[in-house]
């Protein structure tokens, strides 16, 4: 199969995947991870959620493979870090542990290529503090799922519509006025404890809502998720960050990548297809630059 040649970053952040929900998006992130490659990957939390799967299994093949390609990357020399979210907070315990490359810590400390120094966490550490916001215990864990769900169909049916996919649960939590201020107030408390540990920069998920913005002299930089916005933090060989937004920056439009394993005699169609909306090469979204 002949592909676009991956992007090549010097790190990449993923986090909040929620393998073993439905809402995981990981297909989507498979077809991320083969076209963009790093020299190490941060896995910053919430990549399986063992809290899901209390309440029942739900784990279709792509959510194993997600995994094995995880520990694939990691045999074959990329340095994956897995820092656990509270989500798959049981695998706090095995912090230190090398698992076939992949290294599991409880926070990790990244140095960018000019020596700058970033705390890696997951971020619910803060919800301590930020939780008695009242939007948080309102919509609740249940009114999430029903969002995520109506998330799901209402984009199988722009699909059919032939238009691209737009996160309705993302739209719904920014509008809300309280979650802008739990959002801008949990941006704002991780910073601090950023800068009052004498970093220069900190990078979390937990709260779905991927952001580079400078606060006070450190830069937060939030990688978002793969269950709304499937957006990935990357950083470049010279050390400048960005944000990818993979449902606009992947290469195939639907129809294309839905032919992708077509049998061969619908395969020139596919590629007819994907070079017509391949026809400008992928671009970052740059969301914002260091100070
Ligand atoms: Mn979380």
């Amino acid at each position: 199969m002949t592909e676009v040649a991956p992007r090549r970053w010097r790190s990449i952040w993923l986090s909040d995947v929620h393998l073993g929900t439905r809402g995981c998006q990981a297909e989507l992130l498979l077809e991320f991870l083969r076209h963009n490659r790093a020299d190490r990957i941060y896995l910053v939390g919430d990549i399986i959620d063992f809290w899901a799967m209390r309440r029942g299994l739900y784990w279709p093949p792509s959510h194993g493979r997600l995994l094995q390609r995880f520990l694939e990357l990691a045999r074959r020399g990329t340095e994956v870090v897995y820092v656990p979210g509270n989500h798959d907070e049981s695998l706090r315990e095995y912090r230190g542990l090398t698992y076939q490359g992949l290294r599991i810590e409880r926070t990790a400390v990244h140095e960018g290529p000019d020596g700058r120094r970033y705390l890696v966490l997951h971020g619910d550490e803060f919800d301590m503090v930020v939780k008695n916001m009242p939007w948080l215990s309102k919509i609740g864990d249940v009114g999430y799922s029903v969002l995520l769900w109506m998330n799901h169909w209402f984009n199988v049916g722009r699909r059919v519509l032939g238009l691209r996919y737009w996160s309705l649960s993302a739209y719904v939590k920014l509008r809300v006025k309280n979650a802008v201020q739990y959002i801008s107030r949990f941006e704002e408390l991780v910073a601090e404890t950023a800068r009052r540990r004498k970093f220069d920069g900190v990078i979390c998920g937990h709260i779905h809502h991927a952001e580079i913005r400078e606060i006070d002299g450190v830069v937060y930089m939030n990688d978002g998720d793969w269950v709304e916005s499937n957006t990935a933090l990357v950083e470049t060989f010279a050390g400048d960050f960005e944000i990818l937004r993979w449902n606009e920056e992947r290469p195939h439009a639907d129809p294309a990548r839905d032919r992708r394993v077509a049998p061969a005699g619908e395969r020139s169609d596919a590629h007819a297809l994907a070079e017509r909306d391949g026809a400008r090469a992928p671009r970052p979204h740059r969301v914002g630059a260091r100070p």
